[in-house]
């Protein structure tokens, strides 16, 4: 019974000093050297290469080694199916939580004018809104986007989600669909996504979203690049429709260095890492979801390809 594992050069490292121990029993095979195919039957994978995993033929279960899965939908010769596990790891969340808290408390304390302030070695006083009168947006009421409305809301910000389907969510007042999209970004004078990437998500975050939110409005996407039309974003900012932006994700990763967004005065900009998967946390969950498919008992979290997410 062999693991293939596939996930970036740089990621490799932090997660192969855990491999062997997490899975006793099993052999761990790192693409690319995966040896017999027909001996995988479980494949740990991010961005692995478009008909990798059609070509192990005795697969019986795909892991994401992340929370998001459009890094494996996006081949088109998926094997039909062979149940796909998104990582749902409590670490994760509260990294996420604590990433949105940090970018929300930088818009909302006007962090970006004060450090531009201090380059420019000038001392003067902002105005600032409380955290009661900075209403909070977050497109994607998941996993992550509960999490972190619950750490916003403990800040102060009253918070809104949007989610595709209908949903109430104690404590919260949530918008869903397109009916409820336009209500929901009339009340953000930040908005957060955290919108897993589909069909329906991909450049949602466009010049007609940014009319529609609060003049001088605040963005952090921490869901996926191309959720973002840049150009749109510039656009918005250029024009003061927003105020500031705080990137995590992008279209093409690692990021291209230079312009327009490596230095733009009113761009934050991270390198993917709100929420980083966390191999000592992430490694027990993927072996319980494993334990339980070879029990025949069912498994947590595992994702339908046809909903994308
Ligand atoms: P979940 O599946 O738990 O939540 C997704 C949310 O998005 C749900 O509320 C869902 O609505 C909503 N949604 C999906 N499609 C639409 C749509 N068309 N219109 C409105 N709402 C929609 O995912 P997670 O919270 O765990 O993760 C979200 C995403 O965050 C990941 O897919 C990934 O892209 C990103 N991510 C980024 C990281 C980073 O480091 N930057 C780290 C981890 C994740 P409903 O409730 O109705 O299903
Ligand atoms: C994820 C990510 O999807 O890190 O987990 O982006």
């Amino acid at each position: 019974m062999a693991i293939l594992f596939k996930t970036t050069a740089a990621a490799l490292a932090r997660w192969r000093p855990h491999l062997t121990a997490a899975f006793p029993g099993h052999e761990v095979r790192y693409w690319p050297e995966i040896g017999d195919k027909a001996a995988i039957d479980y494949a740990l994978v991010w961005h692995p290469e478009p008909g990798l995993l059609a070509s192990l033929p005795n697969l019986r279960l795909i892991v994401s080694l992340g929370a998001g899965i459009d890094h494996i939908l996006r081949d088109p010769n998926l094997p039909p199916g062979v149940p796909i596990l998104r990582l749902v790891d409590p670490h994760m969340t509260q990294a996420m939580s604590e990433y949105v808290a940090l970018q929300v408390l930088r818009l909302h304390r006007r962090d970006i004018d004060y450090r531009a302030q201090q380059a420019a070695e000038e001392w003067r006083e902002l105005g600032q809104a409380n955290a009661a009168e900075r209403r909070v947006g977050i497109l994607g009421f998941g996993t992550l986007g509960q999490a972190t409305g619950r750490t916003l809301q403990a800040l102060g910000f009253p918070v809104a989600g949007w989610t595709r389907s209908a949903k109430q969510v104690p404590g919260f007042v949530t918008y869903a669909g397109a009916a409820g999209l336009n209500e929901m970004l009339a009340r953000s004078d930040i908005l957060v996504c955290l919108l897993p990437m589909t069909p329906e998500t991909e450049n949602i975050l466009d010049g007609r979203l940014f009319a529609r939110l609060p003049r001088g409005a605040g963005l952090v996407n921490a869901g996926r690049g191309r959720h973002l039309v840049e150009n749109d974003l510039l656009a918005a900012l250029d024009g003061g429709q927003l105020s500031a932006a705080v990137l995590d994700v992008f279209r093409d990763e690692p990021l291209p260095p230079g312009p327009p967004f490596c230095p733009h005065p009113r761009i934050v900009i991270t390198p993917h890492v709100a929420a980083d998967t966390h191999p000592p946390t992430a490694l027990p969950i993927i072996a319980d979801a494993i334990r339980d498919l070879e029990a025949g008992r069912p498994v947590a979290n595992l994702v339908d390809p046809r909903r994308g997410y």
